[in-house]
């Protein structure tokens, strides 16, 4: 199980308080956890979305991490360009595209898929709220099937991109899932993906009170209660083959699992959902199980 005592890692400040996050940010918390994990050690490549915008403005802004803000689809080609300026300079610090999941697996793929082809020495991560918050909470391709959002009025009848797993496709060093509602499995995530050379690809679950209707003080819980519904399973992989990570095994089998329903009644997005779709949804995390399994 776990080693690490999130008492006892760094506590210095990265994302300064009086920063412009809203009240519960998922976005807030994975920013505060990505400096328990690596430090100063950081280098941010930043496309347009929440994260641009909590930063605030230069020179109060917020973060302590050395950042970069490029425009939105740019974000792995010049996170690859920064780590080989970094190689030539001898420059120690982990170049880190930090982008939404609209700037990740819509409007960024093609410099994502790019920089993972070509192995480039990055760690992507993938702050996923399921929307394109920034903007007014649209629908993105990783929003969930039955989700309401100001394009998806009557719930989005697609699914959700299987984007984990597109990236374990191209066979890249290091892939993973992790959830704000579990620190040290990311933190740790974050510590092997920075000890490893190549591409590395990071996805983090980040339920964003704003866009998905709940109480802001339920974020932490509305993220427990994705891994243990078996909707967001925690898993790693090195070179393509996946470990299912402390935290989700138990999930593996079917009856742990607490009922979807228990998931879905805490957010408001999904108050239209008919019997029906609950019963796809169930399906569909069967399904999403079952495919990961065959990659152990
Ligand atoms: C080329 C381009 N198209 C559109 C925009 C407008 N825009 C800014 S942020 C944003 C949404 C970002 O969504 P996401 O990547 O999911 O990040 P989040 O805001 O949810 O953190 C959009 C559409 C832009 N800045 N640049
Ligand atoms: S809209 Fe959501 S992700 Fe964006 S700053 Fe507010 S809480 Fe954070
Ligand atoms: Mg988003």
């Amino acid at each position: 199980m776990m080693v690490l005592n999130i008492k006892e890692l760094p506590q210095e400040k990265y994302l300064l308080s009086g920063n412009a996050a809203c009240p519960g940010c998922p976005e807030a918390l994975g920013l505060k956890y990505l400096g328990m994990a690596l430090d100063d050690k950081v280098i941010l490549v930043v496309p347009a979305g929440c994260s641009s915008v909590i930063q605030g403005l230069a020179p109060g802004s917020s973060f302590r991490f050395t950042t970069l803000n490029v425009p939105f689809a740019s974000s792995d080609a010049v996170a690859a360009g920064l780590a080989a300026a970094k190689e030539v300079v001898g420059e120690d610090a982990v170049v880190i595209a930090w982008a939404g999941d609209g700037g990740t697996a819509d409007i960024g793929m093609a410099t994502l898929s790019g920089a993972a082809e070509r192995n480039d020495n990055i760690i992507h991560v993938c702050v996923d709220n399921e929307a394109y918050m920034n903007t007014g909470i649209q629908r993105s391709s990783l929003t969930p099937y039955g989700a309401w959002t100001t394009t998806t009025w009557t719930g989005k009848k697609e699914r959700k991109k299987e984007l984990p797993l597109i990236m374990l496709a191209h066979k890249v060093p290091y892939v993973a899932t992790a959830s704000i509602a579990y620190p040290t499995d990311y933190i740790e995530k974050l510590r092997k993906a920075a000890s490893i050379k190549g591409f590395k690809y990071i996805h983090l679950h980040a339920p964003c009170p704003v866009g998905w209707r709940f109480d802001p003080k339920y974020t932490v819980r509305v993220a427990k209660l994705a891994v243990e519904t078996g909707m967001w399973i925690l898993f790693e992989a090195f070179n393509g083959k996946v470990t299912i990570s402390p935290f989700s095994r138990p999930y593996q089998n079917k009856e742990r699992r607490k009922p979807v329903t228990e998931y879905l009644k805490l957010q408001e997005r999904f108050r239209t959902m008919k019997p029906e779709d609950v019963k796809l949804i169930e399906k569909m995390i069967d399904d999403a199980w079952k495919t990961l399994l065959k990659f152990t």
